[in-house]
């Protein structure tokens, strides 16, 4: 049987780290695509010298031409630009959406039955173009900020009650920017829900918010230390988890944003959800019911990518 192919759109620093990760763990053959010449082709010779010492089996290769990605079974698209410090993920949109255009068709052409991740910000609003851009059913396109923005929350909680990450769930819904909504109720720490572990004096409410708002300013906080850009170990490492879950028909139960289609109250969006993943793409969404504060919480975050939806379609007649 063949290796699965794993397309990745835009070899930067995300796409390096995807192709790195995806050979590491033998996910598949790997394609790097970008428009930077010799930047693909780089990252691919380079990774694949790391095969003998690392002992795997996987072919790497850096194009400009989208024919090599023809029929992937997952694309993760990366391309476009990322944050400097002062600039919000919603400053990107203009030219990250022509962008996103390029890739849909690319994509629509060469890898119709391809599952896709989206990564470039501002993520909910991009996805969404890509999913119209490409025509590709809408289980099959999903974007990767859930499963980061609750790895920095398990992260901060982890090292705040002194235990192992393994043992800490969390939860963080909405759209990937300051409206995020770190699920406080539905974290918990091998079972036990935050409130409980406030209850017992493992933490102050205090800290617990502290920690929430760290959680949504996690991206900001890299951007700031950088300097040159964004994250991107763990932004890649949260969508190589994805593609896997996708990939070995895991049915991993992981945030993504997903098409909703009345799901949580919203329609013909993509939000972060809570969504099962396997062989079938975005398989289902699990439609919890959110208490009164969660719902104004995720209310308002809808809201915010509503807004950049709307500017999208402003900015290209195709997607009104
Ligand atoms: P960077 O290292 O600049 O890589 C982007 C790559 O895209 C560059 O190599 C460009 O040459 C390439 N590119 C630009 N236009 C095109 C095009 N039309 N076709 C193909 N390739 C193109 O950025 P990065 O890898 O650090 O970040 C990539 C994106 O991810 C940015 O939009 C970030 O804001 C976003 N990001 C999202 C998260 C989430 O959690 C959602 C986290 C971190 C970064």
């Amino acid at each position: 049987m063949a290796r699965p192919k794993i397309a990745l759109i835009g070899a930067g620093q995300i796409g390096g780290t995807l192709a790195h990760l995806a050979a590491l763990k033998e996910l598949g053959d790997v394609v790097l695509f970008d428009i930077a010449e010799g930047t693909p082709e780089g990252k691919a010779l380079d990774i694949a010298e790391s095969g003998p010492s690392e002992g795997f089996d996987a072919h790497l290769k850096g194009t400009q031409d989208y024919a090599d990605i023809a029929g992937a079974d997952v694309c993760i698209v990366t391309a476009g630009v990322p944050r400097k410090p002062g600039m919000s993920r919603d400053d990107l949109l203009g030219i990250n959406l022509k962008v996103m255009k390029a890739v849909g068709e690319g994509i629509k052409t060469n890898a119709p039955d391809a599952f896709v991740i989206c990564i470039t910000n501002p993520l909910d609003a991009m996805v969404w173009a890509l999913q119209k851009f490409s025509g590709l059913p809408a289980e099959k396109v999903c974007g990767m900020a859930g499963v980061l923005d609750s790895a920095r929350f398990r992260h901060f909680l982890s090292l705040e009650f002194g235990v192992s990450m393994k043992d800490v769930t969390a939860f963080v819904l909405g759209g990937h920017g300051d409206t995020m909504v770190p699920c406080a109720r539905y974290s918990t720490v091998a079972g036990i829900p935050l409130p409980d572990l406030v209850k017992m004096g493992w933490t102050t409410q205090e800290k617990l918010d502290a920690i929430i708002q760290r959680t949504r300013d996690g991206g900001a906080e890299i951007v700031g230390l950088l300097k040159t850009g964004s994250a991107f170990y763990a932004p890649a490492t949260s969508a190589i988890e994805m593609a896997e879950a996708y990939l070995k028909d895991q049915k991993r139960v992981l945030p993504s944003a997903a098409y909703c289609s009345g799901e949580l109250g919203v329609k013909d969006m993509y939000v972060g959800v809570p969504t099962v993943i396997g062989a079938g793409g975005i398989e289902r969404i699990v439609n919890i019911k959110l208490n009164k504060d969660e719902q104004e919480m995720f209310d308002k975050s809808v809201e915010a990518v509503k807004g950049l939806v709307e500017a999208c379609k402003g900015i290209d007649e195709s997607l009104a």
